[in-house]
């Protein structure tokens, strides 16, 4: 089995610019670097032909390059408590529509629909118990976040493995606009 979803890289400085905000959290685990990233279709764990026709079905989605702009910081609960912080995501119908189209293929490919909305973010940290007041403090720190916007030219499909020190993000295919 391996563990998969869609998603966007991003440029190596805005890594580096969210990188700089990992700190004032007591506990937070946060994100390495190389690991920070917008998912666009989780899909879960898979056998190994399931990931072949989902990169088959990828493979046929044709998009125009499209800008994408970080902006704004929230966060995620679960039972009533902080879970996860992160960088929001302008909302943008190309974004959207690759969304869509990433969702069509994968229920073409035999998923299930993902029946959550989709939110796209930037995990900056998870968390297990943060102190309210450093949450609070980092999501006020970081609400005026704005990057300069950046150009999606291809989405990917990862796997993650859970290792020591946290996830490992690893590209498993890589597609280009043209399909
Ligand atoms: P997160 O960053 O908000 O935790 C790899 O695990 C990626 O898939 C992460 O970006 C994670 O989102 C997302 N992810 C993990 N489990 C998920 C789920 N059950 N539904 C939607 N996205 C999920």
């Amino acid at each position: 089995m391996i563990r998969l979803f869609f998603g966007l890289e991003l440029p190596g400085e805005l890594r580096m610019r969210i990188a700089a905000l990992a700190s004032g959290i007591d506990r937070a685990r946060w994100v390495a670097p190389e690991n920070l990233h917008i998912t666009l279709r989780f899909v879960g764990e898979v056998e190994e032909p399931a990931m072949e026709d989902l990169a088959g079905e990828a493979a046929s989605i044709r998009f125009e390059p499209f800008p994408v702009t970080l902006s704004g910081a929230g966060h995620f609960e679960r039972r009533g408590r902080v879970s996860a912080v992160w960088l929001g995501v302008e909302p943008d119908p190309a974004l959207a529509a690759l969304r869509d189209r990433i969702e069509a293929a994968a229920v073409r490919a035999g998923q299930p629909p993902e029946g959550r909305k989709f939110r796209p973010h930037v995990t900056v940290a998870r968390l297990n118990q943060g102190r309210p007041g450093e949450v609070r403090d980092w999501l006020a720190a970081n609400t005026l976040f704005r990057a300069v916007p950046f150009t999606v030219a291809s989405f990917a499909l990862f796997s993650s493995t859970l290792g020591r020190s946290g996830p490992n993000y690893r590209m498993e295919c890589l597609f280009p606009p043209e399909g």
